[in-house]
């Protein structure tokens, strides 16, 4: 980017940084989020991925989403990882033969040839579908991209919008912490708290030969994941069986509505009538703003479905709704408040926003999801407020996100203060996500 006796600028330093990791971690097919940490594809990543390769490759993009939706399982799930068969049993818990997806998961549809976890992510999908087409159209045209993948996209969001919508209000439910893509959220604590742990001795955490385990979960919320996902399993993944841990997250539903909208474009695009998915965007919004907004709080919470109630933790996830397009001007005021307000401090304590909640009882600069800063979560924010026209809010999240990116090596998440690194390096969607906002500085 620059001559060589030019000393080399931030962008060009962020941008040479991040291809390199973007193809250290690109197995052929897709990309995984760490060589170490998480050795295979991971479902809400390769959306983020997906965003960023679309600026480097737009045919290597549409490939991340084709491989991820080829282990779409017949119900309509998008799995939240799918396993590499090359990789080792031993390198990732819970691995391919403790899912089993190809028995247990037989009734559920999961596909024959593949092995893949039963649980979901987040739906950033139909989002990355239209940006990446958005990036190339006539690369897109000339792949037939969209026709391919609209009708899994489709199935996907009505798996959602369908089989968990558990609490019958019109949201969806998500049935274990790790389908937030925010697995250790204090927002989990109260209902986790109701799950007998499964016994320390019974399982090996793989997580933690690599990680350091002041940034990862402790042994007691382990064990936790692992009794809901062996029940489950159990039940081979039926979910109108009963669920002992289900809770609406205004994240999971915030990205199911933006992509609901993205569905919308992709139809209009193919000549199809888009007004079943602007109906349906319209009718998961006013479910979240009657199920879940909190007006004294000034952001969004997550309902426990099982216990009736509102859980009053204060999570990033909360915040997310600013992406929904449509939302009501005074609720994004709010949000931006509260982003701003002393639980997040964004442009005063902070300068990205932290994963929760900085005055919590549960609060941990360090530990994963219970307050360090994600990049994932502040690229959200910044197209949020974006949308709702805080530019220099949005540019001073931007800015930061580059700085943080390159002094921490791409790390997987950042201290809220000092931006030291925490978590792996040479994380994908650090990267990618940090091309995405040098593509938007260069428009
Ligand atoms: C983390 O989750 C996995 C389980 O899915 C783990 O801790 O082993 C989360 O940060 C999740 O959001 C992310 O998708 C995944 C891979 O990056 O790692």
């Amino acid at each position: 980017m620059e001559r060589a006796d030019q000393p080399a600028t931030l962008p060009s330093i962020a941008y040479n940084g991040a291809r390199r990791v973007l193809s250290g971690n690109w197995t052929g097919s897709s990309t995984v989020p760490s060589r170490t940490l998480y050795p295979h594809q991971w479902s809400w990543d390769s959306g983020f991925i997906a965003i960023g390769l679309r600026h480097l490759s737009p045919a290597r993009a549409q490939r991340e989403l084709e491989t991820l939706l080829a282990a779409q399982w017949a119900d309509g799930r998008i799995p939240h990882i799918v396993f590499n068969p090359s990789v080792p049993l031993s390198a990732y818990f819970p691995s391919p033969d403790f899912w089993r997806s190809s028995t247990a998961g037989d009734k559920a549809g999961a596909p024959g040839g593949v092995e893949t976890s039963g649980i979901i992510q987040p739906p950033i999908h139909a989002l990355a579908a239209w940006l990446v087409h958005r990036a190339d159209p006539a690369a897109s045209v000339r792949r037939g991209f969209l026709p391919r993948v609209y009708p899994r996209l489709v199935a996907w969001q009505r798996y959602l919008t369908e089989r968990r919508d558990l609490g019958g209000r019109g949201l969806a439910s998500i049935v274990h912490p790790w389908e937030s893509g925010m697995d250790n959220s204090p927002c989990w604590d109260p209902p986790l708290a109701r799950i007998e742990p499964a016994a320390t001795g019974s399982f090996h955490r793989a997580d933690l030969d690599h990680g350091c385990p002041a940034d990862r979960p402790t042994d007691l919320d382990y064990g936790r994941y692992v009794r809901l996902a062996e029940r489950y399993r159990g039940q081979q993944y039926a979910d109108d069986d009963g669920h002992p841990f289900a809770v609406e997250d205004p994240g999971v539903n915030a990205l199911l509505i933006a992509s609901e909208h993205a569905l919308g474009d992709i139809a209009a695009v193919l000549g199809t009538d888009p007004s079943d998915h602007q109906v349906r965007a319209e009718e998961l919004t006013t479910a979240l703003l009657k199920r879940l907004w909190n007006a004294d709080e000034g952001m969004f919470l997550c309902q426990d479905v099982i216990g009736g109630a509102q859980i009053h933790e204060y999570s990033a996830a909360g915040l997310l709704p600013l992406i929904v397009p449509g939302l009501p001007g005074d609720v994004a005021a709010a949000l931006v408040r509260t982003l701003r307000g002393k639980r997040f401090g964004l442009g005063g304590t902070t300068r990205l926003a932290p994963s929760y909640d900085l005055t919590g009882h549960a609060f941990d600069p360090a530990r994963y999801w219970r307050g360090p800063a994600w990049f994932n979560v502040n690229w959200l924010l910044e197209r949020g407020l974006r949308r709702h026209g805080a530019h220099e809010r949005a540019d001073a999240i931007r800015t930061t996100v580059l700085q943080a990116a390159v002094a921490s090596g791409f790390a997987e998440y950042v201290d809220p203060f000092s931006g030291d690194a925490r978590g792996t390096r040479d994380f994908s969607w650090t990267a990618a996500l940090t091309i995405d906002l040098l593509a938007e500085v260069a428009r």
